[in-house]
């Protein structure tokens, strides 16, 4: 048993944001840090510093245009020279004066085609670093009743996704995220999972789902969502983070740690944990008023405990409690692993791995902060509260 959980804490991969690492913050302010990343190339440096500690962070991905360079062979060239790889082409059709009224649901054919000619750069760049997935996220929608009609942008979607879904490769993935609101205030375009999996059904095997766990009303039961989506093999990818409010993209596990156990409890019994079952687990995140790396440190390591915790779950115990209908003795089961401390295992698992059990301290001995607060001035910001 411990032996097999500590396998699959060995082969468990997190994901990291590129945009994680420059300056963000609120519509208010955002609080610049010295040290920070002035271009992708420095992004991967850091992303590198998270997965030298903690092992299981192999990968980073892109935003496309905040990390735009000439040459994407010579950045995953870069990338590689560091440890890493690159991850999942995220798609930016949010940010331009010609996205006011929206991108793909646009009423102007013309915004419409600039948009999906971008989602169609991100197909290419990331065939061409050989990148599987495509990450799509539309702040679409309406502010006010009546300002646009609910059931056209639908089609004007469907149209935009139908033609990045033709332009995939063979092994190739579009990842559909909602999100309930935000930019949009009155109607939101791609709001909810239902959304996002109608139309990835309809567009056929490469299309899945992306749940950002910021993107709920408060109170969603989010792990029923990956129960079902997983049923239904439409489960590409997270987007994890905390809120407290709203779209807060605040440390993983921070707010509620137990939300976080109870979705890696589904995805351990789907045994979807393994990286052949597809689902790319990765962090979406902004560091406005904490030190990014160590942040991205830390949120690897509350991704991990959810799961070791949720690999400790007794499952003959709890199928067996559920069979007899004891209603207190599976939930005994269940809260019995989540009240595990499960920081030891974790420790003795980085070392088995030849790290050094404390990630957090590690990286604060290493002397790579006071580093490239010396060597970078002028760090780039993420892009927007993100
Ligand atoms: C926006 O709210 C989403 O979470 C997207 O994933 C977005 O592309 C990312 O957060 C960067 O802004
Ligand atoms: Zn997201
Ligand atoms: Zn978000």
């Amino acid at each position: 048993m411990t032996d097999a959980v500590r396998a699959a804490l060995r082969g468990q991969r997190i994901e990291l944001p590129s945009w994680a690492f420059g300056n963000s913050g609120t519509r208010f302010k955002v609080f610049a840090q010295q040290g920070v990343p002035r271009t992708p190339y420095e992004k991967i440096e850091d992303a590198a510093q998270v997965h030298r500690y903690t092992g299981v962070a192999p990968t980073v991905a892109l935003h496309i245009p905040w990390d735009k360079v000439e040459d994407y062979t010579h950045l995953a060239g870069f990338a590689k020279e560091h440890g890493v790889g690159l991850g999942t082409i995220n798609a930016n059709v949010f940010q331009d004066n010609d996205y006011m009224l929206g991108s793909v649901t646009n009423p102007d054919p013309a915004v419409r085609r600039k948009a999906t000619d971008h989602l169609l750069e991100c197909v290419e760049i990331a065939a061409a670093v050989g990148v599987r997935d495509v990450k799509l996220w539309f702040s679409d929608g309406t502010n006010y009743p009546g300002q646009d009609s609910i059931r056209a942008r639908q089609d004007r979607l469907a149209e935009a996704l139908q033609e990045t879904y033709d332009a995939l490769g063979e092994d190739q993935r579009l990842l559909l995220e909602y999100k309930l609101f935000e930019p949009a205030f009155y109607t939101t375009d791609v709001p909810d999972w239902g959304t996002a999996y109608a139309h990835c059904l309809r567009l056929g095997d490469k299309a899945q789902v992306v749940i950002d766990t910021g993107h709920h009303a408060p109170g969603t039961n989010i792990e029923f969502i990956v129960a079902f989506l997983l049923r239904e093999a439409k489960l590409g990818a997270f987007d994890f983070n905390s809120r407290f409010y709203a779209d807060d993209d605040l440390m993983v596990g921070s707010a509620d740690p137990f939300q976080l156990f109870r979705i890696m409890h589904e995805i351990v019994l789907a045994d979807a944990l393994r990286q052949e079952a597809g689902i790319a687990f990765m962090l979406d995140q902004c560091h406005n008023i904490e030190p990014k790396i160590p942040a991205q440190i830390r949120s690897v390591m509350n991704v991990q405990e959810a799961t070791a915790k949720a690999l400790l779950v007794d499952h003959d115990a709890l199928a067996k409690a559920q069979d007899e209908g004891d209603v207190l003795g599976a939930n005994a089961v269940f809260m019995d692993a989540y009240n595990t401390d499960v920081r030891p295992l974790l420790a003795e698992v980085r070392q088995e791995m030849g790290l050094d059990p404390d990630p957090v301290t590690a990286y604060r001995d290493s002397g790579y902060a006071d580093k490239i607060v010396a060597e970078r001035v002028g760090g780039q910001q993420a892009g927007w509260g993100a």
